[in-house]
Order: structure tokens, then C-alpha cells, then sequence
């Protein structure tokens, strides 16, 4: 699967006009003609300073594809447990703990009802569910869980389990992954999200993940899950000891399993927050997060290498709401709903609030100049927004 749809002609050229970097100019050029990019152009596009042609040529492809649509679903977050065998060489997680450790958890079903009861007001559309790897929290614990969240919640879908997550409960129920992907199916799984995938790179993952599921293996469960017909995202940590060469090699590994399966909704770049983790007080960067530069950047190059997916996500909890507003200049046509009582980037850092509130994400998209719309988990648009004063934005 190449190409989401053709690039519009007149606006790839009106985004030219803009473009001061003539290396930035020859990517934009060669998109103009239909070829593909290599990775030798991601990385043009990473070194080049010039921020504006580059979100300029984001924009004219997401424009093309989505028009001034961005949408936004109603989820809400629910971390079920904290305890991860990885706790010590994911020196970048904040958020695992030691089964004996002060502050770990393990959510019993009640606790999991609980938290998802608010749910019941018929907003909430999507439960997204991630935690850490708990030898304790295996096949059982989350057939149980997705069978009372359906119960429960039956409008509700069920976005749950890293590959990684995945790749866990397979070693301990010595399973396949494509078999437990099946139980969890018929448990109430209906797709699953990006997390886990880091940095591809073998030198990165020995550096920041030692003992981590390998980059292929993260694509290997998404293969199996998309030959499942399981929808998922995926996602690339950034900003932390990575190379601009071993995001490139990230972003073509995500590209070739695109091409192979279609079986991707969207890519989601998340910015390394390194407050409160191992790696941050090693890098001795506390307290200064990825710059809002490098985080548009991200967004743009994805948008732009990554021609076989339709959706760019951004995730206002990681880089803030202003450069989530700006992303939508750069190529980026979603953002991260109303999250309920999020908790794995509070655990780094981030400072944002934990939730936003519907008037909230619909006032920041409207002040981009773009159409706000609520979709479902599968992208499809549920309702749309009257502008009370919509104000022409210039091309
Ligand atoms: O894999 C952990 C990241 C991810 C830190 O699919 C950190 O719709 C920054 O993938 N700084 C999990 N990031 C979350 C995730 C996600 C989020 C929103 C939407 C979707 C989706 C997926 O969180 C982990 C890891 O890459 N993370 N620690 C940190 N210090
Ligand atoms: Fe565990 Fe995931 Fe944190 Fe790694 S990033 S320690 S796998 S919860």
C-alpha cells in the first residue's frame, strides 16, 4: 500500500513557494513527481533549519489526504498495573515499580470497573489500556478484564496491550502471539495501541531497553496482529540517545510493514520526557524535555516518509498543548482526546494537566484555523462541530 491518496498539485506548489532550504526543495520536488523518499531524504529533512518549508510540504500531503479535518477521540486512559519485570533496563520509564516496591499496584477487577465507571456517562469511546509486564497479570487477567469491560461498557471500544504486552503473555502462558492475540480477540480485544516500539535500533534498545522485545519482534506481533485483521498504531520514542539515522531506520521498518499489511491507523511519535528516570538524571537532562522544533520536525518528517499511512497523531500531553496547536501546520491530523487520568508520562514529568476537556480541544484545533471532529476508533467521523466564527485562514 503506497500513497494514502495522490498529493494535491497546487497546494504542494503554493508550499514550495515557501521553502527556503534548496535540500528541503529537492524532497519536495521529488514528492511533486510521485517518487517515493528514501531515507537519505528523512535525513535531509531532519538537518535542514528550515522548519517552515519543511511543515509547509508536511501540510500540502496532510491537506491533500485530510483536508482542514483534525479529529479527536473521547478515551479515556486506564494503566492496570505498574509492576514490569523490565523495571531496571527501561531506564527510561518512570512509571514501572518492583512487585515489593513502594507505590506498585495491581488493579483487581473491581478497581479496573471502578476507574472505567465513568464510562457510563456515554461519552467516554475508547478505553485505551497499557501496563507494565506483571508475571502476575497474565492471559486470564485481561480475558477477565475485556469480558467486564464489554460486560460493563458494551459502547466502549477496547484499544489495549502493547506488542511488548503482548510478547509477555505469550512467554508466560507459553503461547503463540498470533494465538494469544486470538484469546484476546474473543475476549473483547478490538486493536491495539503503538506503545512500546522506542527506538528500533539494536545499539539504542542495549542502551535504553536492554532485555526489551527486539525492534522486528514489535513488528513481527503488529504482523501478526494486522494478519488478524487487529488494527494498531505505532509509535517512536525520541529525543533521548537516538540518532538521526536510527529514526530514519525506525520510520522504514514501520513503512515496509504499511506496505505489507495496511494494517497500521496511525503513527504517533512520543517526545522522551526525562524527569523522574534513570536515563534523564544519566543524561542529566531533568527538567528539559525534547524542543518544540525537534517535536514538529518529528511530526513533519513522519508525515512525510510515512506516505502509505493517513493519520499523524500528536500527543498534547507530551509536547504541550501550543505545539500540538502548531503540529496542525505540520502535518498532523489528530490529536490525543480527552484523556481521563492518564499516568505514564506523569510519572517523567510532564507538566500538562491529565485530562482536557472536550470545549478545550475543540477551542485549540479551532484556533489553528482547522475543523474539529470527534471520530471513532477506527477514524470514522462521528460528529462534527458548528464554528460559532469561522475566520478564513490563509492558504
Ligand atoms: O512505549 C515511557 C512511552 C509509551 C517515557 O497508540 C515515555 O494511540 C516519554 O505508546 N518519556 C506508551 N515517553 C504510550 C503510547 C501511546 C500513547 C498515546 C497514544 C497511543 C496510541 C500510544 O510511553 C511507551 C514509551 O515509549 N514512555 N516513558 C518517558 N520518560
Ligand atoms: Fe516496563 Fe514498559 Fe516501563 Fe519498560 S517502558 S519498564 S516495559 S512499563
Amino acid at each position: 500500500m503506497q500513497r494514502a491518496t495522490g498529493v494535491s498539485g497546487p497546494l504542494l506548489a503554493r508550499a514550495l513557494q515557501r521553502v527556503s532550504d534548496p535540500a528541503v526543495r529537492a524532497v519536495g520536488e521529488k514528492i511533486a513527481s510521485g517518487a517515493r523518499l528514501d531515507r537519505a531524504d528523512g535525513l535531509a529533512l531532519y538537518r535542514s533549519v528550515d522548519l517552515i518549508g519543511i511543515g509547509s510540504l508536511a501540510d500540502a500531503v496532510n491537506r491533500s489526504v485530510n483536508g482542514d479535518v483534525v479529529t479527536f477521540a473521547s478515551n479515556q486512559h486506564i494503566n492496570p498495573t505498574n509492576v514490569c519485570v523490565l523495571r531496571t533496563t527501561c531506564t527510561f520509564c518512570g512509571y514501572a515499580r518492583l512487585p515489593k516496591e513502594a507505590g506498585a499496584y495491581r488493579y483487581t477487577l473491581d478497581q479496573v470497573l471502578a476507574e472505567a465507571a465513568s464510562a457510563a456517562d456515554g461519552m467516554t469511546r475508547e478505553f485505551h489500556i497499557v501496563g507494565g509486564l506483571d508475571m502476575k497479570a497474565g492471559l486470564a487477567y485481561y480475558q477477565e478484564m475485556f469480558r467486564a469491560l464489554k460486560a460493563n461498557f458494551p459502547h466502549v471500544h477496547v484499544k489495549a496491550l502493547t506488542a511488548v504486552e503482548i510478547a509477555h503473555i505469550a512467554r508466560i502462558e507459553k503461547m503463540t502471539w498470533r494465538d494469544v492475540l486470538i484469546a484476546l480477540r474473543e475476549a473483547g480485544l478490538d486493536t491495539m495501541p503503538g506503545g512500546g516500539a522506542e527506538t528500533f535500533s539494536a545499539a539504542v534498545r542495549d542502551r535504553i531497553a536492554g532485555k526489551k522485545l527486539a525492534g522486528a519482534d514489535y513488528i513481527g506481533v503488529h504482523r501478526a496482529a494486522h494478519e488478524l485483521g487487529i488494527r494498531t498504531n505505532c509509535t517512536m520514542l525520541y529525543g533521548h540517545v537516538e540518532t538521526l539515522e536510527d529514526r530514519m531506520e525506525h520510520l522504514q521498518m514501520l513503512r515496509d510493514l504499511q506496505d505489507e499489511t495496511g494494517g497500521f491507523l496511525a503513527y504517533i511519535p512520543l517526545a522522551y520526557h526525562p524527569d523522574d528516570n534513570e536515563l534523564g538524571r544519566e543524561l542529566g537532562r531533568q527538567g528539559t524535555s525534547t524542543g518544540g522544533g525537534d517535536d514538529l520536525k518529528m511530526l513533519a518528517v513522519g508525515r512525510l516518509f510515512l506516505d502509505n499511512f493517513r493519520h499523524v497523531k500528536s500527543h498534547w500531553i507530551m509536547v504541550s498543548q501550543p505545539v500540538s496547536q502548531l503540529s496542525l501546520h505540520y502535518g498532523v491530523n489528530d490529536l490525543e482526546g480527552t484523556v481521563v487520568r492518564e499516568k505514564i508520562y506523569h510519572a517523567v514529568g510532564a507538566h500538562t494537566p491529565q485530562a482536557m476537556t472536550l470545549d478545550g480541544l475543540i477551542a485549540l484545533i479551532r484556533g489553528a484555523g482547522k475543523q474539529p471532529a470527534e471520530r471513532d476508533s477506527f477514524y470514522n467521523v462521528l460528529r462534527t462541530f458548528e464554528s460559532p466564527s469561522p475566520e478564513p485562514v490563509p492558504a
